[in-house]
């Protein structure tokens, strides 16, 4: 690489990651948004993708392209908050990568490597999204990721036909990697399954989604829960859909949960992604809901709609009109910070607290599935105003 491009993009990426972050002043008093992604595919180190050599790079170019930086599992450890990022190349695979900031919403830094992740022989992972990382009070930090392999029945010809199913390692440090078996379960195909944090009637508990096929949800479909009694040997024989798909709402296709939840003293908050069709394409959009501190599958609370839907921006992008989450932590201060991707292109932050979140959950209206019904609910606020406006 000549030394002109070098120091001239080294520049470039330094600037990018040490640029500041501050809330956008819109907000609907839930969440605050931000004004830059916290990372993209331009964060990615040079050394990822430039030949340094002048002997070898005499052009300076760039020798491997990286095409989009998104859905990132999340944690605090050591202090630092930590994203692991499903990097995506030009050449359309993903893999895991570290990126750390020390304050959540700005200077996010990739580490010097991407991670490896184990292979089980004789089966290999063909593409790697989506992790959620769990820590577990076993002591563990678990990654479950969805691992897509080729459709071996695919009719010869059909070069698109996949299977999807949970991949599991786990670790201590994030460096090294423990893969586990994947995931079993009599339910067709499995993504976005995360490990709930805590043992759940002496027993991992795992929210799952399971459907027919790999696009095809068929008759699967929901957000389901299920036992495992040993992640060295995951086999759920059940799964409970405790929260379906629904006729005309923001979930109406298909839905997952993101992140594990978070435990409040009202009950466990859950973030997810919805989905429903339009004449544009599929739309995603977040929502939350909370279950009973006595039992992770009952509903307790469901606010009407999404929480967090694209704006005009992130509605642009590889996979338009995509909001997704897999990753937020809860800082020991009281306060979230939602890490979301948008348009399966970048990276996002958005702050807001435990106590605004459980007030949002527990006082939001729900949805009585109806227009007829979404108007009562107006009226009913519009007298609770009488006099206040
Ligand atoms: O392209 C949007 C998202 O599609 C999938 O999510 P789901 O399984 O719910 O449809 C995932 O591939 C996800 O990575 C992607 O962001």
């Amino acid at each position: 690489m000549s030394l002109k491009t070098l120091n001239k993009e080294k520049k470039r990426h330094a600037k990018l990651l040490s640029k500041k972050n501050k809330p956008v002043s819109k907000t609907n008093g839930i969440y605050k948004r931000y004004k830059n992604p916290v990372l993209t595919a331009d964060h990615t180190p040079i050394h990822w993708r430039y030949d340094l050599n002048p002997e070898t790079n005499p052009y300076g170019l760039e020798r491997i392209g990286i095409n989009a930086a998104f859905n990132s599992g999340a944690i605090k450890l050591n202090g630092k908050f930590i994203l692991c990022v499903r990097v995506e190349g030009n050449d359309r695979k993903s893999f895991f990568a570290i990126a750390e900031s020390p304050n959540g919403i700005d200077n996010f830094k990739f580490w010097d490597k991407p991670c490896v992740i184990p292979q089980i022989e004789g089966n290999p992972d063909t593409n790697v999204y989506d992790m959620r990382l769990t820590l577990h009070e076993d002591g563990w930090i678990y990654g479950i990721f969805c691992t897509e392999r080729k459709d071996p029945k695919a009719p010869v010809g059909d070069t698109s036909s996949a299977i999807a199913n949970a991949g599991i390692v786990r670790t201590k440090d994030l460096l090294t990697w423990e893969r586990l078996p994947d995931l079993i379960s009599n339910t067709g195909q499995q993504r976005n399954v995360v490990l709930h944090p805590e043992f759940v009637n002496g027993h991992y508990g795992l929210y799952t989604r399971p459907q027919d096929g790999f696009i095809d949800i068929g008759k699967g479909g929901g957000i389901g829960f299920g036992y495992v009694k040993d992640m060295t040997n995951p086999i759920v024989t059940e799964e409970k859909i405790f929260t379906n798909k629904v006729y005309h709402t923001v979930y109406e296709l298909k839905n997952g949960q993101g992140p594990a939840p978070i435990k409040t003293s009202k009950g466990w908050l859950h973030l997810a992604h919805g989905v429903r069709n339009t004449a544009a394409g599929l739309r995603y959009t977040l929502y939350m809901f909370m279950t009973s501190l006595d039992d992770v599958t009952k509903v307790i609370h469901h606010p009407a709609g999404y929480f967090m839907a694209p704006n005009y921006k992130e509605t642009l992008g590889d996979v338009s009109n995509v909001l997704f989450t897999n990753g937020w932590i809860e800082n020991e201060d009281g306060s979230i910070y939602i890490y979301y991707a948008s348009s399966d292109t970048r990276m996002h932050v958005a702050t807001t607290s435990v106590e605004i979140l459980v007030d949002y959950v527990t006082n939001s209206p729900e949805d009585k599935l109806t227009s007829a019904g979404s108007v009562e609910t107006i009226l009913e606020l519009i007298e609770k105003n009488k006099g206040l406006y």
